[in-house]
């Protein structure tokens, strides 16, 4: 019989430790896919973030370091500049980035630094028990707005995407929902691009991924693609929100 699927061979064979039905289980994947696909191997190095993927390094075949506290930009920074020729990948959850490594994240992304962001939006904390993050939306409960974010208390959810397409350091933003096989294509295709744009040294690009988390959403995995298409798309819609290259 003829094998379509196996396992891509940068996809350690080990079980992940991630939930049923989390995005993180599809993005690691995919990363190896394109790694793969375009033999990036050689001179990938990938940092990986607090949260949920701080394990990275457990299921991919490629150099990955590790950058607490959201610094993630901050070290592939360094990387980046004392190797040039590496194809650098930060990627960090709405919690690391947007949060504690907003900081990085902006002056990196302003520096233009040329190294790209798989951005992974879950609107929680979720290693740490679903606690609110500065994605998350207003009205949306988590375990510490329980009667749900509210402006007024808790202040307005953060588009850092959106803020960041602004720069002009940066070459290429795109926001994808992990809802589909075609909008899991979406994502591979937006980062091949990224991966492009880097080795071409155009600037910092970054693909935002809507990305369910349905253990603490308290959502079955099907429920979590249904809600993030119909509450969360409408709050971070998908689509290009910049491209420097085809403008
Ligand atoms: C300075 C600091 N504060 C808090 C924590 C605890 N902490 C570890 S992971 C995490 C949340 C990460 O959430 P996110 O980045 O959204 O990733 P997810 O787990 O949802 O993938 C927090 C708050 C920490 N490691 N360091
Ligand atoms: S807590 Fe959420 S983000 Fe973390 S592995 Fe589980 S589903 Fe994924």
């Amino acid at each position: 019989m003829k094998k379509v699927f196996e396992r891509p061979r940068l996809l350690k064979p080990a079980t992940f430790h991630f939930c049923p039905g989390c995005g993180h289980n599809i993005l690691h994947r995919v990363i190896a896919e394109v790694m793969e696909e375009s033999d990036f191997r050689d001179r990938a190095i990938m940092i990986a973030p607090v949260g949920c993927a701080v394990l990275s390094y457990f299921y991919l075949d490629i150099d990955v370091t590790e950058a607490p506290h959201g610094r993630c930009t901050a070290v592939a920074t360094g990387i980046k500049r004392a190797i040039p020729n590496s194809l650098v990948l930060t990627y960090q959850g709405d919690g690391d980035l947007a949060s504690i490594g907003a900081g990085e994240t902006l002056h990196a992304a302003g520096r233009g630094e040329k190294v790209t962001t798989v951005y992974v939006n879950n609107t929680n904390y979720g290693m740490t028990g679903g606690q609110m993050a500065p994605t998350t939306m207003i009205n949306q409960p988590t375990t510490t707005c329980s009667a749900g974010r509210n402006p007024e208390k808790d202040g307005y959810p953060l588009d850092l995407s959106k803020i960041l397409s602004t720069l002009p350091g940066v070459c290429y933003v795109e926001r994808v929902a992990l809802t589909s096989p075609a909008n899991v294509m979406k994502f591979k295709k937006a980062l091949r691009k990224a991966f492009q744009y880097q080795t071409e040294g155009l600037g910092y690009s970054l693909i935002e991924v809507l990305s369910a988390c349905p253990t603490n959403w308290k959502l079955s995995p099907v429920d979590s693609l249904k809600w993030i298409e119909e509450v969360m798309a409408k709050a971070y819609p998908p689509g290009v929100l910049v491209d420097r290259k085809a403008e």
